[in-house]
């Protein structure tokens, strides 16, 4: 693409945008590891934008009315580092210097929490575009919730980069199509048209026409515009800032833009563009200068301390007057976004607890959710829930929650219908809980959490309050069949670091894990949870408890007759198959063989406990059998090689739940039998 005389008017401007180029790809040179070509593809978009528009403090990131800024194309993630370092954020050079090396602050995707002014985890293409639709219904939300006439005291944009890889991916379709619904015109894409992915021109596997797509969806679309010309990108962006609806600015840019070889072509995208093109990129951009060497007027020019400084006192010239005439909104405010919980919340919690145990109500877990919820959500009102097509079967909606509705006028409601978009749901959910403010849940069927399962992850690595709830957990669902029925899926789930996993078996359970997944926040264990829930009814069995030992994940649920030295083995059930183990342990008993029963809803969270609890609800020299309607893989590490597991290893079937829980060997009987072959083998583990 010829230059733009506009684009380079100034010298100082040039400088600027080549100093982003510079950064990236001497970053990526000195690592030998790296995607110089977005970031030097992009320098004139970002500038324009980080000059021009983005209102941010770069001395306070955590400053709750910034804009924020999502690079959904992660892998360019020197564009990130180098526009934080030149704003004057908490990088210093020798991070970029140090980029994709151990323990720095510059990894090869730009990771929430690790790096100041990184607002997402990104990288996973088409997610960060999601996870933007989150932070700008989440700024939506709140601003129709605490703002008041004169006081628009949460009031910001949202921009999101993506390229043609996010594009292509299929959850760009989701998270697009809900914020055309939802009509976030804070929300700003900026597309970096280049044409190029790694395969190379990308016109023989991606020839939508973008635009009219995003027509469809009902967006703003602005473009294409010169993607390397200031001017052109700056007036489209105050185009898309003066819209009624998100926008989508298409920019027609050339990947890897400087370098003489390798612009335009896939060689520009993942590696080191080497010593000689870097050195001809030097000559041919007008950059003399040594690498990470930066002119102090081009620091100087770039250095957005003082104006962000300015940014955050004006804001607060409208929140302390704010603050004054609303003290309770103010301080309501400020303690959901710092994250903490009502302060009646334990109290709350213990009362739902009480209430429960007297009731003793025998109901489908994700009935005993929506139990719950009836009283949790009520108490805490940053509770924003959600299914995906399926808030009947889920239950993740509570009789006074209103439903979202964005057609006319917003009307703010606590339960949103996602349509059937399970991965777009997920990562939208991270999008607003990395906003603040909110605490989001959201549901679908335990079987489909495969199709979210990437935003579960990056949930779990950035270690956000997100609460999965998934029901129909078993081939307990009964006649949907294999398709629905979820066999490997409580096992996976447990797998994913930080997540936790919950499959309580009754009222009162189920209360436990939801106020475990609700206090998960702050340095401690934070971290996203998966709450399991049946669709069938789980007898309430149990007799008095103390909750305080629920909350450890597994506990004694029946004691052996005559107290666990009389006991001669250990049955651990979790969910609808406690009653299964409790059902086994009567009959055990009635042969004079004392079991103690263990009902494990969680395994992340017991496995998190100190030795000496672990032993005293699981005691050593006892055989033991785990009873789940799951892979049987998993409880090898609970029961040990001299144990046995009762479960189901093949995709279930289409029948009444009873019969394929029978088919299935999932029955009192077989409990029975596999306690007396253990114990006349004379297995000890
Ligand atoms: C979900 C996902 N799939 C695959 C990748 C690997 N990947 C990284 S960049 C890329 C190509 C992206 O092309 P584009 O968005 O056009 O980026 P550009 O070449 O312009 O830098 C791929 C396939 C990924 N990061 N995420």
């Amino acid at each position: 693409m010829p230059e733009n005389p506009a684009a380079t008017r100034s010298a100082l401007e040039r400088d600027m945008c080549n100093a982003l180029r510079a950064l990236a790809m001497d970053a990526v040179q000195k690592a030998n590891s790296g995607h110089p070509g977005m970031p030097m593809g992009m320098a004139e978009i970002a500038f324009a934008l980080w000059t021009r528009h983005l209102s941010h403090n770069p001395a306070n990131p955590g400053w709750v009315n910034r804009d924020r800024f999502v690079l959904s194309n992660g892998h360019g993630s020197m564009l990130q580092y180098a526009l934080l370092h030149l704003a004057g954020y908490d990088l210093p050079i020798q991070e970029l210097a140090n980029f994709r090396q151990l323990h720095s602050r510059t990894p090869g995707h730009p990771e929430f929490g690790l790096t100041p002014g990184v607002e997402t985890t990104t990288g996973p293409l088409g997610q960060g575009l999601a996870n933007a639709v989150g932070m700008a219904l989440a700024e939506k939300l709140l601003a129709a919730e605490f703002n008041r006439p004169g006081f628009d005291i949460i009031d910001h944009r949202t921009y999101v980069f993506v390229g043609d890889g996010c594009l292509m991916e299929g959850i760009s379709h989701e998270a697009a199509s809900l914020a055309g619904t939802w009509k976030l015109a804070k929300l700003i894409a900026i597309y970096d048209d280049n044409g190029i992915s790694i395969d190379g021109e990308v016109r023989h596997w991606f020839t939508d026409d973008t635009a009219a797509r995003f027509r469809a969806y009902r967006w703003n679309v602005i473009g294409p515009v010169d993607g390397h010309d200031v001017d052109a990108i700056d007036r489209a962006i105050a185009g898309a800032k003066a819209s009624d609806r998100p926008t989508l600015l298409v920019a027609k840019t050339v990947i890897g833009k400087g370098s003489p070889n390798r612009a335009g072509s896939e060689k520009a995208h993942g590696e080191a563009l080497g010593a000689d093109e870097v050195a001809a990129t030097r000559a041919a951009i007008g950059w003399p200068h040594a690498a990470f060497a930066v002119p102090p007027a081009v620091y100087a020019a770039w250095n957005a301390r003082a104006a962000g400084a300015a940014r955050e006192q004006a804001w607060q010239r409208v929140f302390a007057p704010y603050a004054q005439r609303f003290p309770a909104e103010a301080a309501e405010l400020q303690r959901r976004l710092r994250g903490d919980l009502p302060g009646n919340f334990a109290t709350v919690v213990a009362g739902a607890i009480g209430a429960a145990a007297g009731k003793r109500e025998t109901v489908a877990t994700r009935k005993a959710s929506q139990l719950a919820l009836e009283v949790l959500a009520e108490a805490v009102p940053e509770m924003l829930g959600g299914s995906a097509d399926l808030t009947g079967s889920n239950l993740t909606r509570w009789s006074k929650a209103a439903a979202l509705r964005t057609d006319g006028d917003l009307k703010p409601g606590r339960h949103i219908h996602f349509g059937v978009r399970e991965f777009g749901m997920s990562a939208i959910a991270n999008g607003i809980a990395l906003h603040g403010g909110f605490i989001p849940f959201v549901g679908t069927f335990l079987v489909f959490s495969d199709y979210g399962r990437n935003a579960l992850r990056m949930a779990a690595l950035m270690k956000q309050r997100v609460i999965f709830v998934f029901t129909h957990d078993s081939i307990g669902l009964g006649e949907d069949g294999p398709t629905h029925q979820a066999v490997e899926h409580a096992a996976t789930l447990r797998l994913i670091p930080n997540m936790d996993v919950w499959r309580p078996c009754d009222t009162v359970e189920t209360i436990v894990a939801w106020a475990h997944a609700l206090e998960r926040a702050g340095a401690k264990d934070a971290g996203p949870t998966s709450l399991l829930f049946s669709r069938q009814s789980v007898s309430y069995l149990s007799g008095e408890r103390d909750s305080s030992e629920v909350r450890k994940g597994a506990y004694v649920f029946a004691e052996a007759a005559g107290g666990v030295g009389k006991a001669k083995a250990v049955l651990i059930a979790t969910g609808s198959e406690v009653p299964l183990a409790v059902e086994a342990h009567k009959r055990l008993a009635e042969q004079g063989i004392a079991a103690r029963v263990v009902s494990m809803p969680s395994t992340t969270v017991f496995d998190k406990q100190d030795a000496a609890y672990k032993s005293s609800v699981l005691p050593e020299g006892l055989p033991r059998v785990a009873i789940e309607a799951g892979v049987t893989d998993f409880w090898w590490k609970y029961v040990r090689a001299s144990g046995a597991v009762l479960g189901v290893d093949r995709f279930g079937e289409s029948a009444p739940a009873g019969a394929v829980y029978k088919h299935f060997g999932l029955t009192s009987d077989n409990v029975v039998a596999t306690v007396q072959a253990l114990l006349s083998k004379g297995i000890k583990p």
